[in-house]
């Protein structure tokens, strides 16, 4: 086994090991992917700020993240087909969450339902919600999450209708992969990934089939999202659904200052500055250039997160530094899943967890709530020049 010390390492295993159309799945963006490659790159522009001789002896990245404690101020967000790229990935990705002690969302997209997950786990989870133009079903969904404990409800506000991914077309992306020449051939080389699939029985979408009225099976699926995600999803609907489950609501996917305005209105414990990791509108900003501007307009009235572009400790470092209460990632824990199962997930914490310890001694800060902006060096027109005219 190779020694991993950094998430672009379980990459490389992820992608060696996973059918090429999951991986794919994971690593691509809308279109261009002109947003999906900013969400890293914008990162690389802030820097941090070296300080010198402050005692480093009592560390910690210890937090509460809407109100819950946590290991660190990171979650792990909901991603669609988790159980496709290992079998029982969603089981596996929110065991090593619980025990790691940061929050798991799972996706209504995912393989394993809300009930496989809440059997087979011993920890709360988050439960992410996409709206569906049949209102019994979404109600039943919030039911279903209720009746599993789940400790927080994540409503996905920026994928009413989905954004295009070019890969995804070209690969046929399917679940469980339907048999072509091209998937065969590409399966018959991820034999480890094959053996493992076979031991299980969660390869259509837990959450859906045997739920959705008139879903059978997962042919027809993405034809099914297409026609089922609600494209009427208004803020009146947003905030009857948070009514509907009463308890605490977190606000997926805004990327502007007006949006996040309307949505702090609706009081919900936090809202997630994100652009769906670059997979819904190409030519959009980064996530981290819009934290500031929506932590300055609404940071006092909710707490703002971040997803999109986050592989590192010093990724999240920079982050709060900029004001956001947590953040979260996708696919630099998918990565560690498609890697080695629950121990890649676990390891993929560990990295980003030894990193922001380190990064943050190094820029002099012992605790959480010691990370101000002085933190960061941003460059003079990091969030400025933009126009709408
Ligand atoms: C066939 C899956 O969040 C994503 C997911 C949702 C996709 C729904 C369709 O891929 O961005």
């Amino acid at each position: 086994m190779p020694v991993i010390t950094c998430i672009e390492d379980l990459k490389r295993i992820h992608e060696r090991r996973a059918p090429r159309m999951f991986f794919d799945y994971c690593e691509s963006g809308s279109w261009t992917e002109q947003t999906f490659r900013e969400n890293v790159t914008d990162f690389d522009k802030i820097r941090l700020r070296q300080r010198v001789a402050v005692d480093m002896t009592g560390r910690s990245q210890k937090t509460q993240i809407i109100g819950q404690e946590a290991t660190m101020p990171l979650a792990l967000s909901p991603v669609g087909m988790t159980g496709m790229q290992h079998a029982d990935g969603e089981i596996l990705a929110a065991r090593a969450a619980g025990k790691f002690g940061v929050p798991y969302t799972l996706s209504t997209m995912s393989i394993c339902s809300i009930e496989d997950v809440a059997e087979n786990t011993d920890k709360p989870f988050w439960f992410q919600l996409y709206t569906m133009k049949d209102m019994d079903y979404t109600k039943r969904l919030i039911e279903r999450a209720k009746a599993a404990k789940c400790s927080a409800l994540v409503i996905t506000l920026d994928l009413q209708i989905l954004g295009q991914r070019h890969k995804d077309l070209k690969n046929g992306l399917s679940a469980p992969p339907k048999l072509t020449p091209k998937s065969i051939a590409n399966l018959a080389t991820k034999w480890a990934w094959g053996l493992e699939m076979l031991q299980t029985k969660r390869r259509v979408f837990g959450n859906i089939v045997g739920h959705a009225s008139g879903v059978t099976d997962t042919s027809s699926l993405s034809a099914w999202t297409a026609e089922q995600f609600d494209p009427a999803l208004d803020w009146g609907k947003v905030a009857k659904l948070m009514e509907m489950w009463g308890g605490k609501v977190i606000l997926k996917g805004i990327l502007d200052v007006e949006d996040a305005k309307r949505a702090a209105e609706l009081e919900p414990d936090a809202i997630i500055v994100s652009n769906h990791g670059g997979r819904q509108l190409d030519g959009a900003l980064s996530s981290i250039r819009m934290l500031r501007p929506i932590v300055d307009a609404v940071g006092h009235k909710t707490d703002v997160h971040i997803d999109s572009g986050i592989r590192s400790g010093q990724d999240v470092l920079k982050a709060l530094a900029m004001g956001a209460k947590a953040a979260h990632i996708g696919r630099a824990y998918i990565y560690g899943l498609g890697a080695m199962g629950e121990a890649g997930v676990t390891k993929a914490l560990e990295v980003i967890q030894k990193e922001l310890d380190t990064s943050m001694a190094l820029c002099g800060r012992q605790t959480i709530d010691q990370i101000d902006p002085s933190v960061t060096l941003i460059p003079e027109d990091f969030e400025g020049r933009w126009h709408t005219t």
